[in-house]
């Protein structure tokens, strides 16, 4: 059986077919037999909290593209009922009494292990929080609330512990039954307290899809590859430099925070690809008031070996003053000041015909390095047009140099750690 095994894959991925793994996990139980009736035994593995596959340590990203494939919990219900009703009673037992309660029982039992078994597995697959890389790990708190994650996969434990033991309990007593009638009164009501009881929390098996299906949508980032990544103030301009620079293709609209969520794009310079990472706008506000569109912009400065790509809009055309974006600059640049570094002007189309001067400019902030700022950017910023195309070829080519000497780092610090588990 293929490591793949029990994910439940999606129609016409037939090789890995759920059913199989299902079929595999009921098999391996034990039974006992008690007055010619079958009794299920409490397995030691099935009271034994879950293996810990999840929190095994993970240095490296791609945790979200391998979580496994959530079955809707009606699916799961459905499947598990039309499996159940056609298990016959263990052969060769006369007395229809006991034939009948038998039947009951290993009906109940295995009820109960193919509504238990897959949220088992996804429990498993499903890894721990504290044990993704800190990027991951931020992604899951912005992009789904803090504590969701954590909280959802608790209560897809708790439903799965319930469902074992109401079933156990319903098996046992079918397991009891004086008569024919009696074992098939008591198969009908554990079978509807045992759905009951799935169905009281199932929709934390559709909340558990649902996140699964937001993760797996995260771009990919390959730390080994060198990664510009884009930042600026909102509407400066920063996703139609990716949409040239780049083969991703983010949206580009006049009004801020139209990037939501952290692009990838890829850049082919020299025969060599690089990844391009868009990101949301930054305000000028403390980290506490920032809102989770701008932390994402954060975590990625923060986690991600990334090199700098920073946008500034002098035109006035995005909103936000220069002195403002000036200010943003001056924090975010002492922040991840480590990270390789390149500036550029946006819009330069439209400061050749009026640069902007802002009337709620603060004038107490007017000093020299402001005053050059507003004029031409930061020292040595490149000045582009998307719509004029001035400075792009500039911008390529300075790019293709940042991405080299990115490369250059993350090879050197890839044998720095190499020398240090050698030594
Ligand atoms: N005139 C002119 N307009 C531009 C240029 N580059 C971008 N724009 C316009 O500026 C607006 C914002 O562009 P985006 O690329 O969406 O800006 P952004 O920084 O990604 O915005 P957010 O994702 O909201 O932070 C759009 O209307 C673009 O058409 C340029 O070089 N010249
Ligand atoms: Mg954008």
């Amino acid at each position: 059986m293929p490591s793949e095994a029990g994910l439940y894959m999606v129609p016409g991925w037939k090789h890995y077919h759920p059913i199989l793994y299902v079929c595999r996990a009921v098999q391996t139980t034990t039974y006992e037999v008690v007055n010619g009736s079958y009794v299920p035994i409490a397995q030691n593995q099935q009271g034994k909290e879950l293996k810990d596959k999840s929190s095994a340590k993970l240095d490296t990203v791609g945790a979200f593209q391998k979580l496994p494939m959530v079955m809707p919990s009606v699916d799961i219900l459905h499947s598990a009922l039309r499996k159940t009703k056609r298990i016959l009673p263990t052969k060769g037992i006369a007395n229809i009494a006991k034939r009948e309660r038998n039947r009951g029982a290993k009906q109940l039992d295995a009820l109960m292990k193919e509504l238990v078994v897959p949220l088992r597995m996804y429990l498993e697959d499903f890894p721990k929080k504290k044990c993704l890389h800190p990027y991951e790990r931020s992604l899951i708190e912005l992009t789904l609330g803090d504590g969701n994650y954590e909280g959802v996969l608790g209560k897809v434990d708790a439903l799965r512990k319930k469902v074992i033991l109401v079933g156990k309990e319903h098996a046992s007593f079918c397991a009891k039954s004086l008569s024919k009638r009696e074992a098939e009164e008591r198969l009908i009501v554990g079978m509807k307290r045992i759905e009951e009881v799935f169905n009281q929390e199932a929709k934390s098996i559709d909340d558990l899809l649902h996140i699964a299906k937001t993760l797996r949508a995260m771009p990919v980032v390959d730390l080994e590859t060198p990664t510009l990544c884009l930042v600026g103030a909102p509407n400066v301009g920063k996703s139609s430099l990716v949409r040239t620079l780049s083969t991703g293709k983010p949206e580009v609209c006049n009004y801020p925070f139209t990037t939501r969520g952290i692009l990838m794009g890829h850049i082919v310079l020299n025969y060599q690809t690089f990844q391009v990472t868009d990101t949301p706008g930054l305000l000028k506000r403390c980290d506490e008031d920032r809102n989770n569109l701008e932390k994402l912009t954060l975590a990625v400065l923060s986690h991600l070996p990334t090199a700098i790509l920073y946008v500034h809009d002098l035109s006035g055309e995005c909103g936000i003053s220069p002195s403002d974006q000036f200010l943003i600059y001056k924090e975010i640049k002492e922040r991840f000041g480590d990270h390789l570094w390149l500036d550029v002007v946006s819009k330069c189309d439209l400061l050749e015909k009026s640069p902007v001067l802002f009337i709620t400019e603060n004038e107490n902030l007017d000093h020299v390095e402001l005053t050059s700022y507003r004029k031409l950017g930061p020292d040595g910023a490149i000045h582009v047009s998307i719509k004029s195309e001035a400075g792009l070829n500039e911008l390529r080519v300075r790019v293709h140099e940042l991405l080299a000497s990115q490369m250059a780092k993350i090879t050197s610090q890839e044998d720095k750690e190499e020398n240090l588990v050698s030594t």
